[in-house]
């Protein structure tokens, strides 16, 4: 992909050429993440929490078959309310495009579109990984493959446990991707603030997330990063109950022969109803809370830079 196929707002290409914080933001989140209105308030709430953090946004998507870098309202809320935009990974985007169709971008296209407009951050809620039973079915999340070759430092507040953790975190060591934790010795587990497994590794502060990004990118890498910002206390919930409710939407699926990439959007729907509502407040809020640290990351990465 060449970077004139790219369309960057006024905000987002000025702040990168003079070498400002961007934190690039994904759009499935909007698309399939979450009901409507939750997901419009959120997309425009978590640009909100990354600008109060002196970074700017940019979130990406595709819409009427241009890849946009930074949408302005009217297309974050069009995007929203639409029926017929699809979920598009890294693979997706060409024949998206030449339909002129429009896509909420997945972490893999995300983090692909910016690292081609020289965005290195990006925040999410969660990744995908590798999903339970994937020994059967094979279904495992390019998010990893694309972690693995390319360099975008990706905060997300860990997998959810609608997806096997353990398998996740072998196939990242597979891909070579380093896992951060933020302030936790554990990899946090989405709505919970460990997964009971341990993560790779411990860093405390934006700045030193900054500074491995740059060593991880002189020592030659290619890959990206992906730091885990844990739900904060607050929020999270009760591992026993969410844990509980997974397990009933990941059997539901299992029974309806829901697979492929309708099943990430099927569980996150299936376990926000089956929580009345529970699952998605503490989504939103570990977005909100990673696009904090990513813009923190982001504004300590452009210091270094200078
Ligand atoms: N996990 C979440 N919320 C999400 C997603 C994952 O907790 O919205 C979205 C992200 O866009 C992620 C995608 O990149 O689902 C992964 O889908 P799949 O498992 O089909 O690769």
């Amino acid at each position: 992909m060449k970077p004139s196929l790219l369309h960057l707002n006024d905000e987002v290409a000025a702040a990168l050429r003079e070498g400002r914080a961007v934190v690039a933001l994904e759009s499935t989140i909007i698309t399939h993440g979450m009901p409507y209105r939750a997901n419009l308030e959120t997309a425009r709430g978590v640009e909100t929490v990354v600008r109060e953090n002196g970074a700017v946004p940019a979130t990406i998507a595709v819409v009427a078959g241009k890849i946009k870098v930074g949408l302005d309202d009217r297309e974050l809320e069009q995007l929203a309310a639409a029926k017929d935009v699809v979920k598009a990974s890294g693979r997706d985007l060409a024949a998206i495009m030449v339909r002129g169709g429009s896509a909420g971008t997945t972490v893999s296209a995300t983090m692909r579109i910016a690292a081609l407009a020289g965005i290195r951050i990006f925040a999410t809620g969660g990744v995908g990984g590798v999903h339970r039973g994937a020994e059967a079915t094979f279904d495992i999340s390019a998010d990893l493959t694309e972690l693995g070759q390319t360099g975008t430092t990706v905060v997300c507040a860990g997998v959810k446990s609608i997806l096997d953790m353990a398998k996740t975190l072998e196939y990242l060591e597979t891909q070579r991707v380093p896992v951060i934790a933020y302030q936790s010795d554990d990899f946090p587990a989405f709505y919970t603030r460990s997964s009971g497994l341990k993560a790779d590794h411990r860093l405390d502060t934006p700045e030193d997330i900054a500074q491995a990004m740059l060593l991880h990118e002189q020592i030659g890498s290619g890959t990206g990063i992906l730091v885990a910002n844990p739900i904060p206390e607050v929020d999270a919930l009760d591992p026993a109950f969410i844990d509980g409710t997974i397990a009933a939407a990941v059997a539901e699926a299992d029974k309806r022969g829901i697979g492929r990439k309708e099943l990430t959007p099927f569980l996150l729907a299936r376990i926000n109803e089956l929580s009345q509502g529970r699952s998605l407040k503490a989504n939103i809020a570990l977005v909100r809370n990673n696009a904090a640290l990513a813009a923190r990351i982001a504004v300590a990465h452009a210091r270094l830079k200078r």
